[in-house]
């Protein structure tokens, strides 16, 4: 069941304005251009949504509906309304709307109240003027224009930016083309890993607002809560006080001699502090102010695993000179420091072998961590259906999987508040960025004044948050989409980077950080960090691009190989500070294609499955690209065919079931040797310290790089990065092409630890094999740090490499951080010393058993060892096991306990839990 998410009284803000009447509470009516279609509709929503409720369009997640209902974007929409709850009494009216997506033109009982063209910003207009004027009964109309249509006349615009297309085009359109023009979702207009639809609508609440003479509206606010003194970037000084800046951004009559009170509670309701807020500052549209909290005052908010996650409610009141309250908000709010550290590595770190260059990590509350976590795509292609429960689901799944830090990817929409909320309480820190990526932007004033004004409104809004982590101007802008462009126009380069910097560094820095201190940025992630910090500069950030220095490291990481014959290269994988990005697509479960798929394309070359992959993105709007979408279901065939034994069933919706499978178990097991290998670099000369792995979750039903499937399934990557991303691993380094192996114990621990390793060779049919190895059974693993435990060439050492399994296990004694307690940490892994495509697989006789009074299921390997042992179960219940897609050695039974996410079985669904393992990819039947 997912836990019902209770709003609590955190998110409130309270005016005094006479009447704030929701626009949802309006009969809404979505109207066609040519009225041919007028059905009712909902708000917040968008086109597709609406259309389908009313039947007008089918499940547009059904088959290839993607492709069938193009139409729908490239039509004008009106969202209509008669007006209720109008007062007449009122001195002003406004209309405030919290996101349109994105075109619109407004009116009031038929007259002009205004233009949108930004999805990301919230519009308020002055209607009162109208509304006194208006005889008959009003009608609000929004006429949203279509966003490609639109896209593509600012593209055709005289003198209007172009970019060069030869020989690549770097503006490549994913399907729809010309995103890159307008301030609308970009994948929106196609991505590789999701349809295109570019649906419109008023996306987000909007309201009817009316006020009294003196009234103000609470429209949005900022808590920047920091060190005393804190710049961005800098490392902050734990010891200063704690600042709290406070404002309220205000529609209404802001009176000069405003002041503002505070009070800081715990979340029991008991006062920590209060007072009044030192150095107001009162402008027509905000009024701010500062309060001091000494260090020790409050408890630190830390992050999933690193201790508790304390809030506290920040509830402050404007007030103006007779004393009478004007406004109120109320925030909940954490106590934390997270800055990226990108200063030059020192000399006494140089010393003691980390290799020289800048550093790339975080440090929260003064310590450095190493960062486990995953990238989050748009949760769904139509945001306003996205629930609470439905984000708070994925992000259990995040905390469960031991995961620190979730990147919120570049191309979809900023975070709903609810979802910072949700990530506060788990203790997921939300890396943000601004919505750019893979593109080059425009800098045209016009453009650039409506970026500064989506920054400034959400960097704002989502400033109180414990979990926000860091700002990035975009996705891959400075390591991939610049050198694409000095490589393809190398004689304009100047330019390009001219308009990257006035993008990024001149419009989107300063509007960020005249609003936020206590947050990192940087324009790209991937970047190699800055050169240098000079705050005595308007932008004191100066970029290092490229400007390196042979032999030193800088910089994050993204990381893509699809050649699978590289696949288990370590020595092909990148070597940095930190990855922010790498993965491998592989296909959802059968079932989850049951739910979006007819039965007759469970097929996995029918077209509809193919059509499906965006990996390679069509370019184009129609289905004829069949090529591209082929070229990714190639990839995985291959790292199939390479490295597992290849499915034939003869039955045709098993081999299907188990080529979905395969795919999961191979990209499981590429992204956890990725996994494995960057934190074994927390202890080699880079000084890896964080991997975030390409991609959590889905938003259809298609061959994707995600770990969690639409509904919430775990993907056989999900199971295996909770096992591998657990506090203390031990884990092979295998160069296939000399048969060297090493095994390293890595460690999170804040304080070094100390176990012992044991190490067991098997044969397939789970018999004991003799192998002398250079091995350490007892180890010590430094904070944050790698130890090497054994060393032995497996051609060298084993009789047979086909016939080889080597089992290895820890118990480590450490301190788990923030506490002065000993815990002691295991962690087991399996590996083979040749691909599982040519091992000498057994049948390992699993048996399964379920115990209802216990709550799970139990399975045993009777006959020989099992790899990637997988629980199954059918449609119409979400489960997440305890653990999945593991190891079983002959005769070790394993009991997998569960947590039911949705079940509309009754239950029922325990009774069809299969298990099964790579073996099982061997066999006919
Ligand atoms: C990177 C991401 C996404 C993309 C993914 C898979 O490019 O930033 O843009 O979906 O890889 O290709």
């Amino acid at each position: 069941m997912w836990v019902a998410t209770i709003l609590l009284s955190f998110l409130t803000a309270r005016a005094a304005a006479l009447s704030i009447v929701e626009l949802g509470n309006f009969d809404w009516t979505i109207t066609s251009q040519n009225k041919s279609v007028s059905v009712p509709a909902k708000f917040p929503s968008l086109s597709h949504l609406d259309l389908y409720a009313a039947g007008v369009i089918d499940n547009p997640l059904h088959n290839l509906n993607e492709f069938i209902q193009r139409w729908v974007a490239y039509q004008n929409w009106t969202y209509s309304a008669p007006v209720i709850g109008l007062k007449s009494d009122a001195a002003s009216t406004w209309l405030v709307f919290d996101g349109l997506d994105t075109f619109t033109d407004i009116t009031l009982c038929g007259k002009h109240v205004g233009n949108t063209d930004n999805m990301f910003r919230q519009w308020y207009f002055d209607v009162t003027d109208i509304v006194s004027a208006c005889k008959a009964k009003s009608k609000l109309s929004i006429n949203f224009g279509s966003a490609p249509l639109v896209a593509q006349a600012i593209a055709n615009t005289p003198g209007v930016e172009k970019w060069p297309v030869v020989p690549n085009n770097i503006q490549y359109p994913f399907e729809i083309p010309n995103r890159e023009y307008i301030r609308k979702e970009q994948s929106d207009f196609g991505w590789d890993w999701g349809p295109a639809f570019a649906s419109q609508g008023p996306w987000k609440p909007g309201y009817l607002v009316q006020f009294k003479s003196k009234d103000v509206y609470v429209r949005n606010t900022a808590v920047d809560v920091r060190k005393q003194d804190q710049l961005p970037l800098v490392i902050p000084d734990q010891s200063k006080p704690w600042v709290i800046n406070a404002s309220i951004d205000l529609i209404g009559n802001v009176p000069s001699g405003a002041k503002m009170n505070y009070r800081l509670l715990d979340l029991t309701n008991k006062t920590v502090c209060s007072g009044a807020l030192s150095d107001v500052n009162v402008t027509s549209v905000s009024v701010a102010g500062l309060a001091t909290i000494e260090e020790g005052t409050v408890d630190r908010w830390w992050p999933n695993g690193y201790g508790s996650q304390t809030l506290y409610y920040l509830d402050y009141d404007l007030v103006d000179s007779s004393g009478s309250t004007l406004a109120s908000v109320s925030k909940r709010i954490g106590f934390r420091t997270i800055v990226l550290n990108s200063y030059p590595v020192s000399d006494a770190d140089i010393a003691k072998g980390i290799a020289p260059g800048n550093n790339w990590h975080f440090e929260v509350n003064g310590h450095e961590m190493y960062m486990k976590g995953s990238n989050f795509i748009p949760a769904d292609c139509f945001w306003p259906r996205v629930t609470p429960d439905f984000i708070r689901m994925i992000l259990e799944s995040v905390k469960a999987g031991h995961q620190t830090m979730v990147r919120v990817w570049a191309s979809g929409a900023y975070s709903p508040d609810f979802m910072h909320d949700i990530a506060d309480e788990l203790g997921i820190f939300l890396w943000s960025e601004f919505e750019f990526g893979d593109a080059l932007y425009p800098v045209a004033k016009s453009f650039l004044d409506n970026v500064r004004e989506e920054v400034i409104y959400n960097s704002r809004r989502l400033s109180h948050h414990p979990s926000l982590a860091f700002w990035a101007g975009g996705n891959e802008l400075e390591n991939l989409m610049l050198p694409q462009i000095q490589q393809d126009d190398p004689d304009h380069f100047d330019r390009w980077i001219g308009e990257y910097e006035t993008l990024f560094f001149d419009t989107i820095f300063p509007a960020l950080f005249e609003n936020q201190r206590s947050i990192s940025y940087m324009p790209s992630s991937t970047s190699n960090g800055w050169e240098m910090l000079d705050y005595s500069k308007p932008i004191p950030i100066v970029p290092r691009l490229y400007n390196t220095t042979a032999g030193s490291i800088y910089g994050e990481t993204d990381f893509y190989n699809y050649d699978s014959t590289q696949s288990f290269n370590l020595s092909a994988y990148p070597v940095g500070r930190f990855s922010n990005e790498f993965g491998f697509h592989s296909m959802p479960s059968r079932q989850s294609w049951q739910q979006q798929v007819d039965p007759e394309y469970l097929n996995f070359n029918s077209s509809v499955v193919v059509l499906r992959n965006h990996h390679y993105p069509s370019g184009s709007l129609n289905t004829s690209n069949f090529h591209n979408s082929s070229l990714g279901m190639v990839e995985m065939t291959l790292g199939i065919e390479r490295w597992l034994p290849t499915p034939m069933k003869e039955d045709s919706l098993k081999n299907f079931t188990a080529w979905c499978h395969a795919t999961q178990v191979f990209q499981g097991a590429f992204i956890k040797s990725q996994i494995e290998f960057y934190r074994r670099g927390s202890g080699m000369p880079e000084r890896q310290l964080g991997c975030l792995y390409w991609q959590l979750n889905d938003q259809w039903v298609a061959s994707t790089w995600a770990s969690m499937e639409y509904d919430g399934r775990w993907k056989v990557l999900h199971y295996l990065g909770i096992d591998i991303y657990s506090p203390v691993i031990i884990a092979p380094y295998f160069d296939f092409t000399n048969s060297s192996l090493e095994v390293y114990v890595t460690s999170d621990l804040w304080s070094e630890a100390k176990g012992n390793a044991k190490f067991t060779w098997y044969d397939w049919s789970g018999n004991p094999l003799k192998v002398s190895s250079k091995s350490l059974s007892s180890f010590s693993v430094g904070a944050i740090n790698t130890t090497k435990v054994l060393e032995l060439n497996a051609k060298d050492t084993l009789p047979d490499l086909a016939d080889a399994v080597l089992f290895m296990e820890h118990s480590t004694q450490g301190q788990a951080p923030n506490t002065d307690t000993t815990t002691t940490f295991t962690h087991e892994n399996y590996f083979a010393p040749i691909s599982l495509a040519d091992a000498k697989l057994v049948d390992p006789g699993l048996k399964i058993s379920y115990s209802a009074e216990k709550g799970c299921f139990s399975v045993t390997a009777t006959k020989g060892v099992a790899a990637y042992v997988w629980l199954d179960y059918p449609n119409g219940a979400v489960v997440h096991f305890d653990a999945n897609a593991f190891w079983l050695r002959k005769g070790q039974t394993r009991e997998v306990g569960y947590t039911v996410v949705s079940d509309t079985t009754g239950g029922k669904w325990t009774d069809e839990v299969t298990v099964e393992s790579v073996w099982d990819l061997t066999t006919r039947d």
